[in-house]
């Protein structure tokens, strides 16, 4: 989700919010001194999802307090909803990305497969370690252990609790990283 969006969907739940606080304080014209613990309340569970971790209805309160007073004093005649959205996604903090696999090429040179493969780890601009077999014969063994052979490409996707998943054939190995890392997958 691009951050337009996001701020756009936030902004979408906070007048949300408003809209159902003003509903329920009817009697009082929306007047309500502890507005930010029933927004926070209300937003528990409806922040989820652009959360990467639970947020406590303390920091949400801290949040919306803080993004209150900022646009009171810097830019009241400013939409309040997406004024909010942005100061509250500060607030959180950037979302902690997801772990990475850890991608690592086993290639030889002048192996016409797998320079059909490094050519699309750098059109795709790719962090991928090259081990080269004939160079390092560590890559070899390990490439004959996991395999029993020896043919190359292999791609080795080592992921953030350890778990290797070897994938050979090169063609399979461009599309997996088209699919994972290219544009479209962004
Ligand atoms: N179909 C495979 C062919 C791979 C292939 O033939 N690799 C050659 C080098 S270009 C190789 O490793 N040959 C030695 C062997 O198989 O042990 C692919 O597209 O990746």
């Amino acid at each position: 989700m691009s951050d337009e969006v996001t701020v756009e969907r936030l902004a979408r739940l906070f007048k949300q919010t408003g809209e159902a606080h003003h509903e329920a304080f009817l009697d009082t014209d929306g007047e309500d001194p502890e507005w930010p613990i029933w927004y926070a309340e209300y937003l528990e569970d409806r922040l989820a999802p652009f959360l990467a971790a639970p947020l406590t209805r303390s920091r949400m309160v801290f949040c919306l307090i803080g993004a209150d007073d900022e646009h009171r004093a810097a830019d009241p005649d400013a939409p309040w909803p997406e004024y909010y959205a942005r100061r509250f996604l500060e607030c959180l903090g950037p979302a902690e990305e997801p772990a990475k696999d850890h991608l690592a090429l086993y290639y030889f040179d002048g192996c016409p497969f797998c320079v059909r493969v490094l050519r699309a780890i750098d059109t795709l601009g790719l962090d991928v370690e090259l081990r080269n077999i004939y160079e390092v014969p560590d890559y070899l063994k390990e490439l004959r252990q996991a395999r029993a052979r020896t043919t190359v490409p292999v791609l080795r996707i080592t992921s953030a609790d350890g778990e290797d998943r070897w994938m050979p054939e090169s063609a399979d190995i461009v599309r997996y990283l088209q699919a994972s890392y290219g544009q479209a997958a962004a």
